[in-house]
């Protein structure tokens, strides 16, 4: 275990002229860029001499709240309750396991966040219509009046089933969206949701395989010969000290390992750690594998005493009884003895994902040979149409050679396992209300929810929606439109008021999603309010950060919990809301009745406030997904039907034997490829030739960070386009182009670079949306969900976002 001890104020005094010189140099110079230290001389603005009183700076620990799922210190040096620049983590030997948890270039620019001029600074209401962005400032007390007596006439009128919290990532602190649920529940609760616009799809197919979702820790790619990457690009996504890519490479560094990445761009992630990259076409992954498999059963290079010993479904003699001889198992599927009749062969998936058909027998061979081997998937190859699908079928790499639970192997899947100590919250009761929808469907439920069911829409918990979502509560996210699907559709459903009657949002900004606001709300942000902030994805060192309010509060901004303090009061709930408790009081409370009963050894809640940070490594070693069940799969069987990996899953046929699915929708038994709707094959690709796919920008978090400059400056916004697809087009690099199909255009410079597949374009989701919603709505901020679908993917009915057809041509 390793404690690391910082004092938290470490005091230290200066030239009162020369921070000031300091901080003008900064805004010009590089150094200012990712709010590194100011340069102390004063030569830049000349500070005065009379200027040179003593001032006192103080060090305030914080993190970065927003959800790219890596969490990171920052050290906030602030002068006269002003954030005068930011520095990350300096604590730890900087060896494994006590090493920095350095932010990255967005957390280091959080101070332009803090002090933006266009930060959110006082309660308001909409004046216009719904989108329109008009608002006049009310007072507080009219802000809580208007969201008590809403929220109670809307409860009285439609129950709580009409009452929706919407999925909002935009904090993550262990100590403060939580008060939302908290509030909610005490009244009767809402409408619940299952799944997450992150992993839907690949949270909902895996259990039908292996019983669950799980991932060796990616520090343990240390034991690797070979790593695989499907759609996995964490050297953007998860890109700080804090997180993966740290342990990836430390991990790679001790094994020398061999890294494929395969993807439809050349990532970063393929830049920096591989020996290969394969570009595929969208959305094929899966036929990959198929021919993979075909490879490998043909050349007989499959592990047979895994399949025989783990596995159901592989061949007939593990098949369900009753479908032996049917042809309905997998070798007969990927042989050509199914219904299709169809040898998946090299030649077949090369027409499908346009990978050669040579490197499929090669990467067949090579995965089939280097033990162990690891392949993983990130979540963009899940976050579509057939996401199902695929990743399941990405799994079979894994399961088809034994590497399963063992160290230097995987599962296959996302989800790279890390150690976490024990987790922590708001405490809040049940939500009452048992019916919820997919978190992808919540247009659908304000649209007509009283039409949804269980077998067409996902609907859980009921046959069907009894009333639509009549309430939103938003606290900090925006998906309402910007990162939800097709934004045309979304501004249509929500500018009805008669559906959705009232909308309650807290943001620090005017987000695309706050324009759909009837009371606006702004908030502190995390590190502006007692705050703590446990890891994630940070392989085998698990930690804490915790720290106070670094200034005190400034315009008439408040905390969530203040507010809804004020909220549970006119509602007559104040002392059962609070139990006496201010923030700093739940803080405490949190940590010492959540945390420290789980990890006896941690810091008190006193010591913790202290220092800040406490780091703790794994005492078990790398973490193996299933490794009970590799070593004894009769004592520790999976939670599958079989208590196997079921190849063959009969309870998924049997969960969906009564649904309706969508026209171009497919489930398929086995983890074998299913054309996606809105697919290269789909029809509407004689109309929008191109398909584009979206990916997470390392230039903000989603919308997050979306709008400091430097940092867009640094990250421009650009459609990826290959210069095939742009010399057919006349399209030369810089150019600005129209991207369209029949939800809406986005105009956007445009990249041409063959770091992308020919066929298919690229844009950075999290873009702010920037159209005129009353005129001709064309995007010019570069927001990839003007073009993307509502419609969900057909088990998850998740977001399919990157799976989309478009065409593109000079503006
Ligand atoms: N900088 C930054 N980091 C983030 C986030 C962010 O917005 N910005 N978001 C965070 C969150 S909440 C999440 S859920 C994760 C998301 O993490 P992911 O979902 O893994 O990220 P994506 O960029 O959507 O997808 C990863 C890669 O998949 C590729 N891809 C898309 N379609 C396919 C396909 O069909 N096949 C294959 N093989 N590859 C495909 C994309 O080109 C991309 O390079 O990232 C987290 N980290
Ligand atoms: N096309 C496409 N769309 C996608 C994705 C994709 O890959 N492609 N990815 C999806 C995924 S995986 C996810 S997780 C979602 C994420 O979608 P969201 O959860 O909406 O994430 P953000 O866009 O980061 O929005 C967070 C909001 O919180 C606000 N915020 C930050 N700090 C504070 C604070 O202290 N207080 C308050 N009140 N607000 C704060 C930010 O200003 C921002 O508006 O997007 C999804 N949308
Ligand atoms: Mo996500």
């Amino acid at each position: 275990m390793t404690i690391t001890k910082e004092h938290s104020l470490s005091r230290r005094t200066f030239m009162k002229g020369s921070a000031l010189a300091g901080l003008g140099a900064a805004a010009v110079g590089t150094a200012g860029l990712f709010g590194c230290a100011p340069a102390t001389d004063s030569g830049a603005a000349g500070g005065g001499l009379a200027d040179t009183a003593a001032v006192e700076e103080k060090v305030c620990w914080g993190h970065c709240s927003v959800n790219c799922e890596t969490r990171c210190a920052l050290r906030f040096h602030v002068v006269d309750d002003e954030v005068k620049w930011v520095e990350t983590d300096n604590t730890g030997n900087d060896e494994y396991g006590d090493h920095q948890l350095r932010a990255c270039q967005r957390g280091r620019t959080i101070r332009r966040w803090l002090n933006h001029p266009d930060r959110l600074n006082v309660p308001m209401k909409r004046v216009g219509k719904r989108g329109e962005g008009k608002f006049e400032e009310i007072s507080w007390d009219e802000a809580i009046e208007t969201i008590a007596s809403e929220y109670r006439r809307i409860l009285d009128a439609y129950g709580p089933e009409s009452v929706y919290v919407q999925y909002a990532s935009g904090v993550n602190a262990g100590n403060i969206g939580g008060f939302l649920n908290r509030l909610v529940n005490m009244n009767g609760g809402c409408l619940g949701r299952y799944g997450s616009y992150s992993s839907a799809q690949i949270s909902q197919a895996l259990p039908f395989l292996y019983g669950g979702r799980a991932a060796n820790g990616n520090s343990d790619v240390a034991n690797s010969k070979l790593v695989v990457l499907f759609g996995d690009n964490s050297c953007e996504t998860k890109m700080s000290g804090a997180g993966p890519t740290y342990h990836y490479m430390q991990g790679l560094e001790k094994s020398g390992a061999k890294v494929i990445v395969v993807d439809p761009r050349y990532t970063d992630t393929a830049a920096v750690h591989a020996d290969q990259w394969i570009a595929i076409r969208p959305g094929t992954d899966a036929a990959l594998v198929d021919a993979c498999a075909y490879v490998m059963i043909t050349e007989d290079l499959v592990d047979h005493d895994f399949l025989s010993t783990y596995c159901i479904g592989y061949d007939d003699a593990t098949m369900p009884e009753e479908l032996r001889g049917t042809g309905a198992s997998y070798v007969d599927y990927i042989t050509g003895k199914g219904a299709d009749a169809t040898p998946k062969t090299p030649e077949w998936a090369a027409a499908i994902t346009l990978v050669p058909a040579a490197t499929i027998e090669a990467l067949a061979r090579e995965i089939a040979t280097a033990k162990p081997c690891a392949i993983y998937q990130g979540k963009g190859p899940q976050r579509r149409g057939n996401g199902e699908q695929t990743a399941r079928a990405i799994c079979m790499l894994a399961v088809l050679t034994g590497n399963v639970g063992i160290n230097g192997g995987n599962t296959g899947s996302d989800l790279d396992g890390y150690y976490m100590p024990a987790w922590f919250g708001v405490p809040a009761e049940d939500n009452p209300v048992e019916v919820s929808i997919a978190s992808f469907t919540w247009t659908d439920a304000v649209d007509h929810g009283e039409q949804m069911t269980a077998t067409r829409d996902g609907v859980r918990g009921a046959d069907k929606l009894s009333v639509p979502i009549k309430m939103i509560w938003n606290y900090a996210g925006n998906c309402m439109t910007n990162q939800h699907g097709d934004i045309n559709h979304a501004h249509e459903v929500l500018s009805d008021e008669s559906k959705c009657e009232f909308i309650v949002l807290w943001d620090t900004f005017m987000t695309d999603s706050a324009k759909y606001a009837d009371i606006l709300l702004p908030d502190l942000m995390a590190v502006e309010q007692p705050n703590i902030i446990q890891s994630e994805y940070a392989g085998n060192m698990a930690y804490y950060i915790a720290g106070d309010a670094i200034t005190s509060p400034k315009f008439e901004r408040r905390t969530l919990y203040s507010v809804l303090t004020d909220v549970a009061d006119k509602l007559g709930q104040k002392e059962a809301f609070t139990e006496g408790l201010d923030e700093m009081g739940w803080l405490r409370r949190i940590y010492e009745e959540q945390a420290l009963p789980g990890d006896p050894g941690a810091p008190t809640f006193d010591e913790m406030m202290e220092q800040h940070i406490y780091k703790k490594q794994c005492p078990e070693g790398e973490h193996v997904a299933f490794k009970d069940f590799r070593d004894d799969p009769e004592a520790n069987p999976l939670e599958t039907p079989s208590g196997k990996i079921e190849i063959y899953s009969q309870a998924l046929m049997d969960t969906v034997a009564d649904w309706e699915l969508a026209e171009g929708d497919l489930i398929h038994p086995l983890p074998v490829y299913c054309p996606e709707a809105e697919g290269y094959a789909d029809p509407l690709a004689e109309k929008y030739p191109l398909q584009l796919t979206g990916f997470h920008f390392k230039g903000r978090t989603h919308s997050s960070y979306g709008c400091i400059e430097v940092l867009k400056a640094a990250n421009p916004q650009e459609l990826w386009m290959n210069p095939l697809d742009a010399e057919e087009r006349s399209i030369v690099d810089g150019d600005t182009v129209r991207v369209t199909n029949d939800r809406g255009t986005v105009e956007i410079v445009v990249k041409v670079t063959p770091r992308i597949i020919p066929g298919t374009v690229a844009m950075g989701q999290g873009a702010w949306h920037d159209a005129d919603m009353s005129g001709d709505k064309v995007d010019r901020g570069g927001c990839i969900n003007t073009l993307t679908s509502h419609r969900p993917s057909p088990y998850a009915k998740a977001n399919p976002q990157h799976t989309n057809l478009v065409e593109v041509a000079r503006a």
